[in-house]
């Protein structure tokens, strides 16, 4: 075995022997030949024959974990942004270099063939990106750990502008086959759904519960190998399908006749067909109810199944082998679920089944938006999950007169808030509420975030157990974002630095040694301006519109929403514009805005933001007048392959939310160690972001979270800041001319309602003199190119703590209490 594997691994140190196992794949896997292969039977080649060592060294992984009967993490989400993982796993394979060469010999570019490869975009953004850097930080440093969610069939819709609007088409990543997933028919699991509870007593008058389901859905598992950096570990990501049962459905419905079991199988097989396209909003239907029940109950029951494998009907050893992490509480139905499996099923007293779910769930909150906090109707679930509310009243119960009785005795008030059940006019089960009485950990995304869960959110909470709200600041993965999307850069770090930096990232610190040095500064400007180049390639492929690499790329790349503050970028554009108009010779050094963003579809106003921005884009961008000084592009389709280009060619990045409304941010994180200055608010991690950096090396601007409530509390009204700055002023009137939308007057006139007449949320119009005078500051520090590449280079050597092999230690050690395991 050993020398089969040595023999195995041989051939990725040589070319020759490379070259012939990608085209043996591409004969007898593909079905093709040399001749007539095309790129993407090629990539699917390669795939095939970097999945020789993938596949081998999952099974090795599993089988030691198995062996040792290692305890692990179970990450819940109903979100993995995996993006492309070719080059992702060569990078962590560490045979890139090899593959490039061999695929060079066959007249073939390992950056083309990587091209053809679709986005896995099974999520909307941070969340579900944070879950896929997770799942890499955790392979890496050998952590068991495994990832459960949906088998999407489609995943976050793509995106087009016609005529300047946001159009969605169905995106279909897999619709010709996708070489890294394996199909696991031996470990489906059967769903049950709706339907009705039985009360029993027995002779002795103890009480049990049967819930007799209307429907079983069938769960087919599909296993996506996540490749450790180093490639020791390959632990496993399991998404689940659904599909119709063939027991239930085709035997029960046999009277209704074959059509009417058709019609159940395709309801069936609804439930993983399409990621819900909100973010930090909640959406309250149905289909998505099922869709996390569905997912938690496969993956409950595959833990279960596991676990009975070593221990049988041993129940003790449970809560050392098993932590389930909720990422938000869109898992949190995993809760009762627990809670069924081990009382109505394994017999057990209530009391004991608490104490296991308390020692076994974790959660993590994402936001403090209220319109963001999942609340199910009392209605929905009892169709839906009947048994299941039945447990969350009986868990209510407990916890209202055992524990919050205790703190707060007779106070009302007090268990009104803290109930998981809101009263009102429609009963509503509060899924935040749900989750931080039954984990044993609570934690937020980045300091203040975490701060602000406590004293805002769950103050109460906080008082009852003082320590179970924690936080764990966001990280990403430096293979990803930094090795591999920018290798240019990463070459350069090579010279200078340990070559373990990306397992290893506080090394980068080093760099900072460099930051005076001008032969290290002009080296690090030139591949910032090597990747603009390409950047600017791309922009014309997809935009037609060209801009000047020497220019400043200022990028905002995030979903859209009003919190987030695009409005704020466009606001200043407007401003720039008009600058320039009145004063040709106004002086700033030449800029290009770039944004990347996807609005929720069923979201106005974000569409009304994208629509304007791409008008206004197009008026400046053809506007002689302004002679090139100026231009705004706005990429379709904003991905994580897009990501990976933009990145690299930032030299500005925009975080600009309204302070307390970002949970983290992780762009943020992603830009800054590709060496773009961030201009942000003191909001979620840019506040450390700037203490690592350094204060003068971010450009920090506008109200702080104390401000804004301050602000707030004296009575906000943005007609003072529209009828105080005339520049600001006559911006927002030209919303309402057709200045930019010929013959169409008024076309963008609802973005200046929203800003005066509706109240401006979030605080838009109070932040632009503090944020213009901050775009000030950038253009004077961008003229000094020494200054810059000073900046620069120590924002990328600052890094190391976001780093999320940084975070995924914070949840061991804080949280979930693993032990690495060595794979042979
Ligand atoms: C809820 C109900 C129904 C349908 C969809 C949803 C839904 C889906 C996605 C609600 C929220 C999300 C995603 C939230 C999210 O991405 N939050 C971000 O998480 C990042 C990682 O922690 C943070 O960095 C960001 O600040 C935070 O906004």
């Amino acid at each position: 075995m050993a020398k089969k594997n040595t023999q195995q691994d041989a051939k990725w140190l040589d070319k020759k022997a490379l070259k012939d196992c990608i085209i043996h794949h591409l004969h007898s896997t593909l079905g093709t030949d040399e001749n007539k292969a095309s790129k993407k039977a090629w990539w699917n080649a390669t795939c095939a024959a970097v999945n020789e060592l993938v596949f081998e060294r999952a099974t090795r992984t599993q089988k030691t974990h198995y062996q040792q009967d290692t305890r692990a993490v179970h990450y819940f989400s109903l979100e993995f942004l995996m993006g492309r993982l070719l080059k992702n796993n060569l990078t962590n394979l560490q045979v890139d270099q090899v593959v490039s060469d061999a695929l060079a010999e066959l007249g073939l570019d390992i950056n083309e063939l990587a091209e053809e490869e679709p986005d896995m975009a099974l999520g909307n953004g941070g969340l579900g990106r944070l879950a896929a850097c997770f799942v890499d930080s955790l392979a890496t440093l050998g952590y068991p750990a495994i990832g459960y969610g949906i088998h999407y069939e489609h995943g976050l819709f793509t995106q087009d502008f016609h005529h300047g609007r946001q159009v969605e088409r169905p995106d279909s990543w897999r619709e010709y086959g996708n070489p890294w997933e394996i199909c696991r028919p031996e470990s489906i699991q059967e769903i049950p759904l709706y339907g009705y509870v039985e009360t029993r007593y027995d002779e002795n008058g103890n009480i049990s519960k049967e819930w007799h389901p209307g429907r079983i859905i069938k769960g087919v598992p599909w296993d996506i190998p996540v490749v450790g950096y180093g490639a020791k570990t390959v632990n496993i990501l399991r998404l689940w399908e659904s599909r119709a049962s063939d027991f239930f459905n085709w035997d029960v419905f046999n009277a209704g006749g074959y059509l009417d079991a058709q019609v159940e199988n395709v309801q069936a097989e609804t439930i993983s067909k399409v990621l819900y396209p909100n973010d930090n909003t909640d959406a309250g239907k149905e289909l998505r109810l099922m869709q996390q029940y569905f997912f938690c109950a496969c993956s409950i029951k595959d833990i279960v199944r596991r676990y009975k494998r070593a221990h049988g009907d041993d129940w003790s050893e449970f809560t050392k082998q098993i932590v389930i992490q909720l990422n938000d509480t869109h898992p949190a139905i995993a809760i009762p679920e627990l809670m069924r499996i081990l009382v109505d099923r394994a017999n057990m007293q209530w009391d004991k089944a608490w104490d296991i779910c308390q020692q076994v769930f974790a959660y993590t909150n994402h936001t403090l938006l209220p319109e963001a906090l999942e609340k199910w109707s009392v209605r929905l679930f009892e169709k839906v999950l009947p048994r299941h509310l039945e447990i969350i009243y009986e868990i209510n119960r407990r916890f209202l007169e055992d524990v919050v009785e205790k703190v707060y005795p007779g106070n009302d008030a007090v268990k009104r808030k803290l109930s998981i059940i809101e009263e009102g006019h429609q009963k509503m089960v509060r899924m935040g509420n749900l989750s931080v009485i039954a984990s044993f950990k609570v934690n937020g995304v980045a300091e203040i975030h975490s701060k602000l869960v406590k004293s805002d959110l769950f103050p109460e909470f906080d008082k009852i157990w003082p320590n179970k709200l924690t936080n764990v600041t966001n990280g990403v993965t430096p293979r990803r974002w930094l090795k591999s999307c920018n290798p240019l850069l990463s070459d350069l770090i090579n010279k200078h630095v340990d070559e373990d930096w990306p397992v290893n990232l506080y090394k980068l610190k080093r760099l900072a040694d460099k930051a005076d040095d001008a032969e290290f500064q002009q080296a690090f400007l030139a591949i910032k301006y090597q990747n603009k180049v390409k950047l600017a390639q791309v922009i014309e492929q997809e935009t037609g519109i060209k801009v000047d690499p020497e220019a400043m790329f200022d990028i905002q790349i995030k979903r859209l929403h009003e919190y987030k503050r695009q409005q704020l970028n466009l606001i200043h554009i407007m401003a720039l514009y008009k600058r320039l108009l009145e004063n040709p010779n106004y002086e700033m050094p030449k800029r290009v805005f770039i944004f990347g963003a996807k609005a929720a579809p069923g979201y106005h106003m974000a569409k009304e933001i994208i629509y304007a921005i791409n008008r206004v884009a197009e008026k400046i961008n053809q506007d002689s007048r302004i002679k090139d000084k100026l231009k705004v592009v706005f990429l379709p389709n904003y991905r994580v392959s897009l990501a990976e280009k933009m990145i690299p060619a930032a030299d500005v990045s925009e975080q600009i939310s309204l302070a307390g409304k970002e949970a983290s941010g992780t762009g943020n994180m992603k830009l800054a160690l590709n060496g773009a200055i961030t201009i942000g608010t003191l909001d979620g991690a840019n506040i450390e972001i700037a203490e690592e950096a350094g204060e003068d090396n971010v450009v920090i601007f506008g109200l702080d979270v104390d401000q804004v409530k301050a602000k707030r509390a004296h009575g906000y009204n943005p007609w003072d800041h529209y009828y105080s700055n005339n520049e600001l002023k006559c911006v927002l009137d030209w919303f309402e001319s057709d200045f930019f939308t010929p013959g169409k007057p008024g076309e963008l006139a609802e973005i200046k309602r929203s800003l005066l007449d509706y109240g401006d949320s979030y605080l838009t119009l109070a932040d632009f003199e503090s944020y213009s005078d901050a775009h000030k500051k950038l253009d004077k520090l961008f003229i000094d190119r020494a200054r810059w590449a000073k900046m620069a280079i120590i924002n990328t050597a600052s890094m190391g703590k976001f780093n999320s092999d940084r975070s995924i230690q914070d949840y061991v050690d804080r949280i979930w209490h693993l032990t690495p395991c060595t794979i042979k």
